[in-house]
């Protein structure tokens, strides 16, 4: 696998978005793939309208749905919009990339929190890859379930929700989850990859689900923080499929 690239900026300007006078803003949104593509994520610094945002995320795929990322009370243990913490996961394996628009700011204690598994096929010996792609992870209709990492052209990909993992069926399958745990808690505590990022009023960020895992640390039950999560594929037809479907996700 080639080596990742770690030249792109992980953070991009209002004042990039503003200089770029094409109508179609070709080299900001370039700009943020080539970042995308580099480093797994993309932090866009600065005021965008929710305007800007959608005008920026439908450049990257098709935006099949999108969620209010905030806390409501008497919402379903375990739920997006109730205050519990999330390890690290990825979302639906539908969404290639993910985004969140900051509407509201939380306090300073309720960052999303990234840790980039881009490098995992070099971490990880093929005699635990190979389990991993063997692993599935549910997902019921219009999801999709599917193995914990596959190969694209492009490079690795991964699914990995840990509350939606299938019991491994053998011992090797069993290791191998262990070992992803163990890399995924070494990179976060010992190598100190994790990246904190809070976001401010008007404030994007991009990730590649397929890379990228998130979390998030418990909420405030009264903070104010509220974002606009879109699921972004780059299967046109995927917002056909989802909107259909009254699921909440
Ligand atoms: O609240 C957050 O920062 C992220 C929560 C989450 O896992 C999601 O929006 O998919
Ligand atoms: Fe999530």
């Amino acid at each position: 696998m080639e080596p990742v690239r770690r030249t792109a900026a992980v953070s991009l300007g209002f004042d990039d978005w503003i200089s770029d006078t094409s109508i179609d803003k070709k080299q900001f949104v370039e700009k943020t793939k080539s970042a995308l593509e580099a480093r797994g994520y993309v932090h866009l610094t600065g005021q965008f309208s929710l305007s800007d945002y959608e005008n920026i995320a439908n450049k990257l795929g098709t935006v099949f749905l999108t969620t209010d990322i905030r806390v409501i009370e008497g919402s379903r243990p375990n739920d997006v919009a109730s205050s519990v913490a999330f390890r690290f996961h990825t979302d639906s394996r539908c969404a290639r990339f993910i985004s969140w628009y900051c509407v509201t700011p939380g306090n300073k204690t309720e960052p999303t929190i990234l840790l980039d598994l881009g490098d995992l096929t070099d971490r990880l010996p093929e005699s635990v890859c190979h389990p991993l792609s063997k692993i599935q992870v549910a997902g019921t209709e219009p999801d999709r379930a599917g193995p914990i990492m596959w190969m694209s052209e492009t490079g690795t990909r991964l699914n990995f929700i840990p509350w939606r993992v299938a019991a491994p069926a053998n011992s090797n399958e069993e290791q191998a989850l262990v070992k992803l745990q163990e890399l995924i808690v070494a990179k976060a505590t010992h190598f100190h990859e994790a990246i904190a990022i809070l976001l401010s009023v008007g404030e994007i960020l991009f990730i590649d689900n397929h890379r990228v895992l998130h979390g998030r640390p418990e909420l405030d039950k009264q903070t104010a923080r509220h974002l606009k999560r879109f699921w972004i594929s780059e299967d046109p037809e995927e917002k056909n499929r989802w909107s259909q479907s009254q699921a909440s996700y």
